[in-house]
């Protein structure tokens, strides 16, 4: 039976929770064997039989797509002073979660601005080339869910809420790839799916919207996302076993957008069938598993394409107890659930 689209909304609400939440104690670190072993005894755990425990914290990626999801609730679009007044307030309540290097110069000036310039600052960042971290992406899954019915809107409610804080191309287009992704997710028939129609879908998409953003006259320097969602499909053809090498070498698992969204997307497709070294049946562990082990931007890489897994299958492959061990998990059900319910 397919599952139905509230519970994939909640599925890849909820998968992104778990990703920040089960990714962060891994964050910037590379896995050894040693490592992945003691990941997996500890997932395994968590799944497994409840038991008391401090809970798993949530990071930067989940305070912020919590101020997406409540600002799509209350104005059913992207009201970016209301956002930017809520990424500040969350900054300025929790400031320990983990943000972005520079990102909270921008909070910092929008608050001494009064909200009078929202996206300013993000424009002054990086002596004027602005950011391209990947935090327009971590947190914009919710905008690919509520637009499910209406595809046509996405590109503008992503832009509008990346702007606040990312003014460079690739941190803008890393968060319209993601939002895509989960947008043509929830479309999409788990038991029919296979990654060349998804991926057939994505590139052309991204090549029209890369198109766009060319400077006209200057030939684009650099990677872009429709380069490397072309190096995913690659990946993802080969004949011969992958090594995590291969998949670093070509992706990446930084901090930045272009090297952390075609990962995501790449470790969601991958996981969708069996993964050397990992031994789960389940997909969302399998992609949660392997996100992590992959190292790097854990938390956010995970978090990313456990909300993929999420919004293909919905929230039944999401093991109830390794659920219940994330912060706020309870709050962020509710926010799933009001979601569905406020989408356009
Ligand atoms: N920042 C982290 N993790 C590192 C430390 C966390 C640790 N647990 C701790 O607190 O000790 N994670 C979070 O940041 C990422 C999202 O970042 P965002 O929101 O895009 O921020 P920012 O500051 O704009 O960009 C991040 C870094 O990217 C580099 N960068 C971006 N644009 C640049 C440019 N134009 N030129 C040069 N460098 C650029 C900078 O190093 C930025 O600091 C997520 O991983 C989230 O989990
Ligand atoms: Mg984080
Ligand atoms: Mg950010
Ligand atoms: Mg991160």
């Amino acid at each position: 039976q397919q599952p139905n689209l509230l519970s994939k909304f909640r599925g890849s609400v909820l998968g992104g929770l778990v990703g920040d939440c089960c990714g962060e104690p891994y964050e910037g670190q590379v896995l050894t064997d040693g490592d992945k072993a003691i990941l997996r005894r500890s997932l395994n755990q968590l799944e497994g039989p409840y038991f008391k425990a401090p809970a798993k914290k949530y990071t930067d990626d989940s305070a912020m797509t919590r101020s997406v999801i409540r600002c799509l609730i209350e104005h059913k679009d992207i009201n970016t002073k209301e956002l930017a007044t809520s990424f500040v307030k969350e900054h300025a309540a929790e400031p320990n979660r983990g943000y972005g290097g520079a990102v909270v110069e921008v909070f910092r000036k929008l608050l001494k601005n009064k909200f009078t310039d929202i996206v300013g600052p993000a424009q002054e960042q990086f002596l004027g080339r602005g950011s391209y971290g990947n935090g327009a992406a971590m947190r914009v899954s919710p905008i690919g869910l509520f637009c499910y019915n209406k595809p046509e809107k996405l590109v503008e409610l992503v832009k509008k809420s990346a702007e606040i804080t990312h003014s460079h191309s690739l941190g803008i287009n890393g968060a319209v790839l993601q939002a895509a992704a989960v947008n043509i997710c929830v479309q999409k028939d788990p038991k029919t799916f296979f990654h060349d129609e998804f991926l057939s879908e994505l590139i052309p998409k991204m090549q029209e919207l890369e198109k766009e953003s060319e400077v006209p006259g200057i030939k684009a320097s650099g990677p872009n996302f429709t380069q490397q969602l072309k190096e995913v499909k690659t990946l993802l053809d080969s004949p011969n076993p992958l090594s995590e090498d291969e998949v670093l070498n070509a992706l990446g698992h930084d901090v930045t957008a272009i090297y952390s969204v075609p990962t995501a997307i790449f470790i969601f497709l991958r996981a969708q069938g069996p993964i050397e070294g990992i031994q789960s049946e389940n997909p969302f562990r399998r992609t949660l598993e392997y996100a992590i082990s992959l190292g790097g931007d854990t938390d956010t890489i995970a978090s990313m394409a456990c909300s993929l897994t999420g919004a293909l299958h919905g929230d039944s492959l999401i093991p109830e107890n390794l659920l219940k061990h994330c912060e706020a998990h309870g709050e962020f059900i509710e926010l799933a659930n009001k979601l569905y319910e406020s989408s356009i």
